[in-house]
């Protein structure tokens, strides 16, 4: 049995494990920068430790730091959260070599995924399409690469084989260009990864961004609990999500819940995770494997019932998966929008004192953060402050009920993009449902 879990991460999410871990019986561990020691999760744990000074590097991403803190502790076990270590192989393999249980799966997963040629080689194994591309690393002959690009056809993309979540990519519209993307794309992947292998994917122009959820626990038995769309982004900053992904196939869905089931147990998947995909022309191409939970799970457990952190601990204890894949029953439709501390015009973050605090509430409402009256949102991190889940039976009415919910929640002292994501409710594109990534970038006219 775990009895003490350190919580590596702060904000919403914190208070999101911290809550799982309650339901579980499981002491707690919330471990803090300087700035976070009025943090909400800090205030309610068992014990709290300060990791050191305001910087993410000093403090969330200081592996020894995080580590003595669970020492000091008697922690059994570290919850990663998202972001931060969340997908770094050597912590999650320092805290197994240190004699903790890293809340995720093996090291040896997370750096397969973490590098993109191998996440694709790796799917691929399964019969999941990936974007057409070169086959693995691309060639160093120019004329090799040259004949390759025709055969894919412009625009390409060259991607850092490190890179992942919009970092170490560039498109490539002609030829002429080719050589100039490709010698950007290295240098900067060399400098902000340390490694600068690359491959090329033809450029798909209009996809939108569908992600599967996944959970496996260490006896070989995985299960899917569905899709997400999550297209609705700005600068690869989701700001909405939604389960189900409207307008999928029936049929095509339920192939891909397969292939993903299949793929967990091909690579001995433990824990939860999320297959991403890019869907245009009714078609499903594999981008890339998040080995972490991640902020948007809450739609999921919205419409499926099951509590994915509560899940992730228990697997990470050992237990078997309590349920089977037919056990799993989605109902009705759930609606995420990210509240950001940001200015509504620029998008720059807008950090500063919370004057008043009014959640909203009522039937089919969720909302997970972690602020308060006269908490003061510090300048260093995420300048996500809250989220915003409305669920319901039907996508109409989750929308209907965000937008009352959006009307009523009161944020005084700081700017977010409140306003913004009442306008989207209303969008008739949004409402009709299946937008591209590219929606809100035109639509804001950027
Ligand atoms: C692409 C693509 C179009 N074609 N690959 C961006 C982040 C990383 N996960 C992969 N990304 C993309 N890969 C091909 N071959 C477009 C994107 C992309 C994107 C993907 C998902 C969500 C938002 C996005 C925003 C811009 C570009």
């Amino acid at each position: 049995m775990l009895d003490k879990v350190l919580i590596a991460n702060r904000g919403e999410i914190a208070l999101r494990i911290q809550r799982a871990c309650r339901e579980l019986g499981i002491k707690t561990v919330a471990v803090h920068s300087t700035t976070d020691n009025s943090q909400k999760h800090v205030f309610l744990a068992d014990e709290s430790v300060c990791i050191g000074p305001p910087e993410s590097l000093k403090s969330y991403l200081n592996i020894p730091s995080i580590i003595s803190a669970a020492e000091v502790t008697d922690a059994m076990a570290i919850h990663p959260g998202y972001g931060f270590l969340a997908e770094n192989g050597d912590f999650a393999e320092q805290v197994e070599k240190s004699g903790y249980i890293f809340i995720g799966p093996k090291s040896e997963t997370i750096n397969l995924m973490g590098n993109k040629i191998s996440a694709k080689d790796a799917v691929s194994e399964v019969g999941i399409e990936c974007i057409p591309g070169s086959e693995g690393e691309l060639d160093e002959d120019v004329e090799k690469v040259h004949t390759l690009a025709d055969q894919i056809g412009y625009p390409v993309l060259i991607k850092a084989a490190a890179g992942g979540g919009g970092k170490g990519m560039r498109v490539a519209h002609t030829k002429g260009a080719l050589q100039h993307t490709i010698d950007l794309t290295k240098s900067e992947s060399k400098a902000a990864f340390g490694d600068d292998t690359i491959f090329m994917e033809k450029l798909l122009e209009e996809p939108r961004h569908i992600e599967f959820q996944i959970l496996a626990d260490h006896h070989g038995n995985a299960v899917c609990l569905g899709d997400r769309d999550c297209s609705m982004q700005r600068s690869h900053q989701k700001i909405i999500e939604e389960a189900p992904a409207p307008k999928i196939p029936k049929e095509l869905r339920k192939e891909m819940i397969e292939k993903c089931i299949a793929f967990c147990k091909h690579i001995d998947y433990r824990g939860a995770g999320t297959l991403e995909f890019l869907y245009e022309d009714g078609r499903f191409y594999f981008i890339e494997m998040n080995t972490r939970l991640q902020v948007e799970h809450p739609v999921t457990e919205m419409v499926t019932g099951i509590d994915i952190v509560k899940e992730q601990i228990k697997i990470a204890m050992g237990m078997p998966l309590s349920f089977k894949q037919e056990d799993i029953i989605e109902k009705g439709h759930a609606i995420e929008c990210r509240i950001n501390a940001e200015d509504p015009k620029t998008f720059m973050p807008s950090p500063g004192k919370i004057n008043l605090w009014h959640p909203p509430g009522g039937p089919g409402i969720r909302v997970d953060s972690h602020i308060y009256t006269g908490y003061e949102i510090p300048p260093y991190y995420d300048s996500m402050i809250a989220k915003v889940i409305a669920f319901a039976n039907s996508r109409e009415s989750a929308i209907t009920r965000m937008g009352i919910a959006l009307c009523e929640m009161i944020v005084e002292g700081i700017k977010t993009n409140r306003d913004l994501q009442i306008e989207i409710m209303q969008h008739n594109a949004f409402k009709e449902g299946g937008t591209n990534i590219h929606y809100l970038e035109k639509r804001l006219g950027l």
